[in-house]
């Protein structure tokens, strides 16, 4: 029914015009041409400049209306260089953006059609052509290119003393791994994948160095000031780790591992303080539409100190402990390294081969 009403109104809206149209055509004719020529010339200038007082006007309102909605300052290293890129990036193009805006539209009112002014011819000037593409070619590569240099940094190898944590994205929820002492991830294989059997990423408990792994869901821990690298799965379709605070986004991929690290500022403490909001909670959202309750994947990132770091980890059970309570957790890293060196490439997730 309302689309019926919307193609009604449209179609309205259409004869109006036409109607409009074919009006002034009737007027122009009993005024004679060229009196109703430049009548029409008078207004469009007016409306030229009407609209550029009310397009500016509306970006300031815009602006008005969003300021202090936008987030907070950037809770990581690389967050705080993109936010500055990002603000260069606007700067150049904001005065771009006023002074061509401006000029357009003042030039079509002041050299509106005048029968004392001729105009001057002035086809093609080939310094001008030249001006005009190297100046935005070479701002645009600029900042494209620390754009780039950011982008290699967040992909690119992390830090020796980086916090390694599995991310797995799933419809529709977060699963998070963490090695265990030996600070190897256990192998996994799709196939094992069991959530009634409690090994929601498919652990292979053949192989030792699972023994140790932590996986827990929906809330991840990160230690402030150390550099923390994730390594993105997912175990369906593709998701997306969104983490605004931080300033980073990574597309979750079945089968192909993507990885990112950035080095947290502030504990979760520090930023409900920085906030003044004591609900404040470093949030992962999942950036890409992944089904019906896309919505709800929302993890949460608890940013502490190291010690209790240390603490939390202790509390945690392993995997296997929890599968199997009554063996012995904790392989050799000896053991580790051979099984990861016989294990089988192309059966087993390419994710537990990256170590260090
Ligand atoms: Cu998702």
């Amino acid at each position: 029914m309302s689309n019926f009403f919307i193609i009604m109104i449209l179609l309205l809206g259409f004869l109006i015009t036409f109607q409009i149209a074919k009006a002034s055509e009737y007027v122009s004719v009993l005024k004679g041409e060229k009196k109703a020529f430049e009548q029409q010339n008078r207004v469009n200038g007016f409306l030229m400049i009407a609209f550029l007082v009310a397009g500016l006007i509306g970006v300031y309102w815009c602006n008005e209306l969003l300021k202090g909605k936008m987030l907070g300052e950037a809770a990581s290293q690389h967050g705080q260089a993109m936010d500055k890129l990002l603000y260069v990036t606007l700067a150049i193009t904001g005065i771009v953006f006023f002074l061509t805006q401006i000029l357009l539209f003042w030039f079509a009112y002041r050299y509106q059609y005048s029968e004392k002014r001729k105009a001057y011819y002035f086809p093609h000037d080939n310094r001008l052509e030249v001006v005009w593409t190297a100046v935005p070619v070479i701002t645009l590569s600029i900042l494209v290119g620390f754009g780039l240099f950011y982008w290699y940094q967040i992909t690119g190898e992390a830090p020796k003393e980086a916090l390694q944590v599995e991310v797995t994205g799933k419809q529709f929820s977060w699963i998070f791994r963490y090695p265990g002492k030996d600070d190897v991830f256990g192998k996994k294989f799709y196939k094992n994948i069991d959530d009634g059997k409690n090994n929601s990423l498919g652990l292979i408990w053949d192989d030792p160095a699972t023994h140790d792994d932590i996986v827990v869901n929906n809330e991840m821990y990160a230690v402030v000031n150390r550099p923390i690298k994730l390594i993105i799965n997912s175990r369906d379709v593709i998701h997306d780790v969104g983490l605004a605070a931080f300033r980073m986004k990574m597309d979750a991929v079945p089968g192909t591992p993507t990885t990112m690290w950035f080095t947290p500022l502030y504990t979760t403490e520090e930023m409900k303080k920085k906030t003044n909001n004591p609900d404040f909670e470093y949030e992962i959202s999942c950036d890409q539409m992944c089904g019906r309750g896309h919505y709800t994947m929302r993890g949460i990132i608890k940013v502490v100190t190291p010690v209790d770091f240390i603490l939390w980890k202790a509390k945690q059970k392993s995997n296997y402990a929890l599968v199997f309570p009554n063996t012995e957790t904790m392989p050799s890293k000896d053991t580790t390294k051979t099984v990861a060196a016989v294990a089988d490439k192309d059966a087993l997730s390419k994710t537990s081969l990256k170590t260090n």
